[in-house]
């Protein structure tokens, strides 16, 4: 586990012309690993009113490739690469044209903002992130002790979890998660419809599963059911849900 995986701040980085880059981590307790800064490099010719907070794409934690043959390099590099990608430069784009205030972190927004794009793309970029960071190559990651007894004690068994984790992932209608989450101090399962999170609804995230179609279709077409059953089996980085449930 390398030092990348283990700081789990989200950094967001800044542009702030000739007093260079400045980062910091958000205060959300609930966070994706640190990704490293970009330099956003600014012109001599830029407005003081554009030196705005700007949010740059995490890079993945693993190769592209890395989790085939469960998840083709295709499919996660359209993912990562366009999709993710995509809603970082729309939330850059509002926040240079002021729809979104740059000085605030990206959990600040996700919370402050009303429905719209603001908070579609803020919650999309923190989905994605934290969703590469649900997943691993390393095979056979294990619940910590203490994950594992809350599983027992709020759904029976892992085999009820794994049921009910699929069935509400693939149930979801049309785009969304499914998720694993901390609520007064319980676990629960939650589906939420496109961009939506939890930490709108008062829970903290512990595990996720992307359900929007470009997230498997390029591997399993239209195979959502075969998908999630992988992804429960075969992918989940349960060091890291381990962590999110010691941290939540
Ligand atoms: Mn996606």
């Amino acid at each position: 586990m390398d030092d990348f995986m283990n700081r789990r701040n989200f950094l967001i980085t800044s542009g702030v012309g000739a007093l260079g880059l400045a980062t910091f981590a958000s205060c959300n307790k609930n966070q994706p690993p640190t990704v490293p800064a970009q330099t956003e490099s600014t012109t001599p010719t830029q407005p003081k009113e554009a030196l705005a907070m700007t949010i740059s794409l995490p890079a993945l934690p693993y190769a592209f490739s890395a989790l085939e043959p469960h998840l083709s390099a295709e499919n996660l590099e359209l993912h990562h690469s366009k999709h993710h990608n995509a809603y970082v430069t729309n939330l850059n784009k509002l926040i240079a044209d002021g729809k979104a205030d740059g000085q605030q972190s990206l959990e600040e927004l996700i919370m402050a903002a009303p429905a719209g794009a603001v908070f579609n793309n803020a919650a999309q970029i923190w989905n994605h992130t934290f969703y590469w960071h649900c997943m691993t190559p390393t095979p056979g990651t294990q619940p910590s002790a203490e994950l594992a007894a809350a599983i027992e004690r709020d759904f029976g068994s892992m085999a009820t979890l794994r049921e009910k984790f699929i069935d509400i992932s693939v149930s979801q209608f049309g785009s969304g998660w499914g998720w694993l989450v901390a609520q007064d101090d319980r676990l629960a399962l939650q589906q939420t419809g496109n961009a939506d999170l939890p930490m709108k609804h008062g829970a903290t995230a512990l595990l996720t599963c992307d359900v929007w179609e470009h997230a498997y279709y390029p591997s399993y077409k239209n195979a959502r059911a075969a998908y999630v059953e992988v992804f429960f089996d075969k992918l989940i980085n349960w060091d890291f849900v381990s962590r999110n449930f010691a941290q939540r």
